[in-house]
């Protein structure tokens, strides 16, 4: 068994310190990250299941990302953005000044605070963005093969989808075929990742008024490998070191990422494998069965794990799991693949972030299949206390250790066949108990823009009147995205779930992606029954008449770019101002933790959205950085960042910056419907 490294554990009892904004920044902005003395399952998390398997790993002395949490503190200088290593003289320490008057440390270069501060905020900027976009131009280069019928079992699914993105580019639809479209539809997109001149085709599709606000501020990206190139170049030591001029290309770097990478993944995996429609799953480590042979795919392209669905389905693979005892094969995601295939196929979905490596723990997995993003080293390590067989299939993404079997992008049924396979023969292989919570929640998921637009739609039409009516009427105040990850810093899903219900309470609708939209599902948000429980009474009776759950989940993390759309459509469809910042709408990421988080909240700002992010904030080393990104921006841009550890603070925030953009576009007095009674009516007849 793995060294657990792990302290004593205590009564569980004790809480984290919460703050927010930059008004604690002058003490220790990062104090939330300095207490590991929650002690317990139950202060770490409060998914049951999860904390099921945090007591059984700490039995079997397995160490988890939960106990090294307690036992290894984060270094608060890198925390705040305060450490420059940007170059060998370094690295160089720039904390704050702790007493009044003293001068402000600079590095040996001179960099101050500022400088470092948004030079290491950008490089995570630069890293997000690059995540995103090489999981697009993965997508491009197999949708590519797949329209040149290069691969057997992909090609266009959905034609309506290929019409719109051919026309989104510009191309004659009218006289061009479909395999002909989709061949230059995958070859345009490629294109998008090295073009040197002109503006990324789907930043096209913002608002006109963005589009002419990121013209004029030198916004507007290019091609999306050039964004982050020259944003790595600004960042090296000695280039660019104003503070505003870094922050502006890292929107660039961003804006390539949600409109340009981001967007490209969603749109072409839709025409490749469906644009996901509402759809009935299940969620939690539950889902997964003793007597059945466990494949869990993991990580965020969904190009293999689409053939994966198919194999584990493939008869004469079910016949070779009953040769090896088993009753069947029982395939389930966990983060954003798993988002990929709930959306289009149903697949159940075994857990977020933090419980990969619990799923492990069950000893019932025979196979956890990887690909790119969000998988923790640890798991090899684990998987060694087991039986279970961890797979990767990227050459992007290696693990030291672990067995690989490559995605063969021009056969990918082969690869997937393989690796259920290999699965299957690592059945019998299990010892030792097994240990399945037995914790599952349904949902309904799969709530692309085009079935909002769909759903919600008028008596004779697709459109989002509807929702504006509804908003500018009052019912709905507001429209919220909460997205990202967990984090192991604060308490496994609680900061998302106290979050969504109070906004929820305020007649916020929420949408919802990533390892957020898990944390709904599991805690039973996604269910239409949700509205009666959690919403205030306008937005209980709009779900309630439409037949929707109070918080729409609309995928993975690319699939932040359907909120970007959603955002678009609702400006188009007119009364609520002509741009995203206009709108009585907030973002938030209150469980954050990867560069990918950062980059989807800087491109959301610079289209216009006010975003908070909880847990911690990366430059609170430099008050004016900082304030620049939570004051400055706002009237550069139009939309701007903040940070709010404490989840019902951060509702509090976002709702009232929702209720200053309803001011601002004289709705703010809500429209309550007056029922008439008789007296009434015949007192307006007599008038
Ligand atoms: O892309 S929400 S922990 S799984 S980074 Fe990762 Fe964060 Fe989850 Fe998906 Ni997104």
């Amino acid at each position: 068994m793995a060294d657990t490294g792990r302290k004593k554990s205590g009564d569980g009892t004790a809480g984290k310190k919460k703050m927010s904004g930059l008004k604690e920044m002058s003490g220790n902005a990062n104090a939330a990250l300095e207490t590991p003395d929650i002690k317990g399952a139950e202060a770490k998390s409060v998914c049951k299941a999860t904390q099921k398997m945090i007591r059984r790993a700490e039995e079997l002395q397995i160490s988890t990302v939960f106990g090294r949490a307690e036992s290894m503190k984060p270094c608060p200088i890198g925390a705040e953005g305060s450490c420059c290593k940007n170059c060998a003289m370094g690295p160089c320490r720039v904390p704050p000044s702790k007493k009044e008057g003293e001068p402000a440390k600079v590095g040996l270069c001179g960099a101050s605070a500022e400088t470092i501060a948004a030079r290491n905020f950008a490089r995570m900027v630069a890293a997000g963005s690059a995540a995103h976009s090489d999981h697009g131009r993965g997508v491009a280069e197999v949708f590519l093969l797949a329209a040149k019928g290069e691969i057997p079992g992909y090609g266009v699914k959905d034609v309506q989808k290929l019409l719109q993105v051919a026309l989104d580019f510009g191309l004659d639809v009218e006289h061009m075929g479909i395999k002909e479209l989709a061949v230059k539809v995958g070859e345009m997109a490629l294109a998008e990742f090295g073009r040197q001149e002109g503006e990324l085709l789907f930043a096209r599709m913002a608002p006109l008024k963005r589009q002419e606000l990121w013209r004029k501020l030198n916004l507007m990206p290019r091609g999306i490998d050039r964004e982050v190139v020259e944003l790595m170049h600004r960042t090296h030591m000695g280039v660019d070191q104003d503070y505003k001029n870094l922050t502006a290309q890292a929107a660039r770097a961003a804006l390539s990422d949600g409109w340009g990478g981001s967007m490209i993944a969603t749109e072409l995996q839709d025409i490749m494998f469906g644009t996901p429609v509402p759809i009935k799953g299940s969620i939690n480590l539950g889902v997964l069965k003793e007597d059945e042979v466990n494949i869990i795919v993991h990580g965020h392209e969904p190009l293999l794990s689409e053939m994966i669905v198919v194999a584990a389905q493939d008869p004469e693979m079910t016949k070779l799991a009953r040769e090896k005892g088993a009753q069947g094969i029982n395939l389930a995601g966990m983060c954003c693949t798993a988002n990929e295939i709930l959306m289009r196929h149903g697949i159940p979905i075994a857990g977020n972030f933090l419980q990969q490596e619990l799923a492990i723990v069950t000893g019932v997995l025979d196979a956890m299949v990887v690909d790119v993003q969000c998988e923790m080293q640890s798991m090899h390590s684990i998987a060694k206390c087991f039986h279970t067989e961890l797979i990767t299939t990227s050459p992007k993404a290696k693990i030291e250790g672990a067995r690989h079997m490559q995605f063969d992008e021009h056969d990918p049924i082969n690869t997937a066949k393989k690796i259920v396979a290999a699965a299957i023969e690592n059945f019998p292989r299990r010892t030792g108990e097994a240990f399945i919570p037995s914790d599952t929640n349904d949902m309904v998921v799969g709530f692309s823009h085009e079935t909002i637009n769909y759903l919600l739609g008028g008596t004779f039409r697709s459109s989002y009147r509807p929702l504006n009516d509804n908003i500018i009427g009052g019912r709905i105040r507001g429209i919220a995205g909460v997205v990202g990850c967990n984090n192991a810093r604060t308490v496994h899903d609680s900061d998302h779930l106290v979050l969504i219900k109070e906004l929820l309470k305020n007649d916020v609708i929420v949408l919802t992606t990533g390892c957020s939209a898990m944390a709904c599902g599991k805690a039973g948000l996604l269910v239409p029954e949700a509205a009666a429980k959690y919403c205030g009474s306008g937005l209980a009776e709009v779900c309630e008449a439409v037949g929707l759950p109070p918080v729409l989940h609309m995928g993975s993390c690319v699939d932040n770019s359907r909120i970007l759309m959603a955002a678009t459509a609702v400006v188009k469809e007119g009364g609520l101002g002509d741009d995203i910042s206009d709108l009585p709408a907030a973002g938030a990421a209150p469980e954050w933790m990867s560069e990918k988080a950062i980059s989807i909240g800087h491109y959301f700002v610079a289209s216009g959205v006010y975003t908070v992010f909880g847990t911690t904030f990366p430059t609170t080393g430099s008050r004016i950085y900082t304030e620049y990104l939570f004051k400055g921006l706002e009237e550069e841009w139009g939309g701007m960042w903040d940070f709010v550890a404490d989840p019902l603070e951060m509702a509090r925030k976002m709702i009232a910056h929702i209720d200053k953009k309803r001011k601002a576009l004289g709705i703010d007095k809500a429209r309550e419907r007056v029922l008439y009674d008789m007296a009434m009516r015949r007192e307006l007849e007599s008038a």
